[in-house]
């Protein structure tokens, strides 16, 4: 019989990558996606799995518990993926609330909803590292204590214990991954490695002057993202549900990701300056390729994320297996390819 899976939010960068996967595997996908303006599949389209025959697209909103009840009698999925959210940590600073009831509240939607219409429908929680957020413990595991740094951390901690909650409360098969960043040609524009390979990308065609960055001393735990949806998998096909920590074990700053982008692009850049002055200067013309802009800083920061997935492997048998430095050449080389097209999207 032809397995279901339901993916709530498959525009996004993991959606995508999860839909292919689960394509791959033989499944037949719902992946719902928001009503917009303008239409927002340029991933599934770049993935080439759009007009798959197993991939059927529903208009959805997490929000609407109406419409995730209904969303289940019609799919009678074995697996639910939720992957949907207000995502961006910076923006839940200015919308707390928007983010709250979408990243927080909708998770306990989905719950309420599988707990009605159909409890054997295996769940997935995507909670996030950001709920670890002031350093407690190096590494992080899932023993760690949480203290969220941002709305958006706030949120989805209360949708991790939620699932926790409903696990022990129900006998549901609810599975929480806390997952460490994970980056892609996919990834939103927003976010600081795509900013960072898509500025450099465009610096290199002469499409841009200068980056500007808010704290490049932050230090995060960053993976591929196509390695991350397998590992989201395997956590549903597993014997029990259970909580697991996804991650590369290696943490560096944003300042040495820049670093990193550029020399994928053929500069070597040198860093002058502090704080809000600090910048960095292609050595071989003396040009400034990157600034700070207070702007960009958030009321509070999240400082050291790094990972133990040991867990996971353990138990899963995931482990990650791209290099930061494979995975920053292949985001460069994505977007010098699509600004040379003149797309960037
Ligand atoms: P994206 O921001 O790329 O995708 C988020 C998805 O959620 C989009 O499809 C978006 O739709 C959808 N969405 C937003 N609000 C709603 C809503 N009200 N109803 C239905 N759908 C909605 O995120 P990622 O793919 O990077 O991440 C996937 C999940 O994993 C998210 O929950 C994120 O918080 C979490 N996570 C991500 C990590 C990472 O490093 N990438 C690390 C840990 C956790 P639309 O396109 O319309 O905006
Ligand atoms: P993060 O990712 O907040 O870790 O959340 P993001 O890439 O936005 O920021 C990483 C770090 O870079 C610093 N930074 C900047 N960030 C952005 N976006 N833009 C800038 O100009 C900039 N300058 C410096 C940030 O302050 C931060 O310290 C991501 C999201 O995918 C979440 O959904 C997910 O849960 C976590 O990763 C794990």
């Amino acid at each position: 019989m032809t397995k279901i899976a339901v993916i709530s939010g498959i525009t996004g960068q993991d959606g995508a990558y999860l839909a292919e996967f689960l394509l791959d595997q033989g499944y037949e996908v719902h992946g719902t996606f928001r009503r917009a303006s303008s239409e927002n599949f340029w991933r599934i389209e770049e993935l080439g799995i759009r007009n798959h025959p197993r991939l059927n697209l529903v208009e959805y909103d997490l929000t609407d518990l109406s419409a995730t009840i209904r969303l289940l009698e019609k799919a009678r999925p074995r697996e639910f993926y939720n992957l949907a959210a207000q995502s961006f940590v910076g923006v839940s600073f200015d919308q707390p609330l928007a983010t709250a009831q979408i990243t927080g509240v909708g998770v306990l939607n989905v719950l309420e909803a599988i707990r009605v219409v159909d409890p054997t429908i295996r769940f997935y929680q995507a909670s996030t590292s950001e709920m670890f957020g002031k350093v407690q413990a190096v590494p992080q595991t899932e023993d760690t204590p949480f203290w969220p740094r941002s709305p958006y951390g706030v949120a989805k901690l209360f949708g991790h214990w939620a699932t926790v909650n409903y696990r022990e409360s129900y006998g549901m098969f609810a599975s929480s991954g806390i997952l460490f960043n994970h980056e892609s040609p996919l990834r939103g524009l927003e976010f600081v490695t795509r900013k960072i390979t898509d500025a450099v990308a465009k610096i290199k065609l002469g499409q841009l002057d200068c980056l500007e960055l808010g704290n490049i001393d932050a230090k995060r735990d960053w993976g591929f993202a196509k390695e991350y949806v397998q590992g989201m998998y395997a956590m549903l096909q597993a014997d029990e549900s259970d909580t697991f920590v996804l991650a590369t074990g290696r943490t560096e700053t944003v300042r040495s990701f820049v670093e990193l982008a550029f020399r994928a692009a053929g500069y070597e850049i040198a860093f002058h300056g502090s704080d809000v002055d600090e910048h960095a200067v292609d050595v071989a013309t003396g040009k400034v390729l990157m600034r700070i802009n207070p702007r960009f800083h958030r009321p509070a920061e999240v400082d050291l994320l790094i990972g133990s997935a040991e867990k996971a492997r353990t138990t899963l048998g995931w482990q990650p297996q791209t290099t930061l430095e494979e995975l920053c050449r292949m985001m460069v080389e994505a977007d010098l390819r699509r600004n040379a097209a003149g797309r960037s999207c």
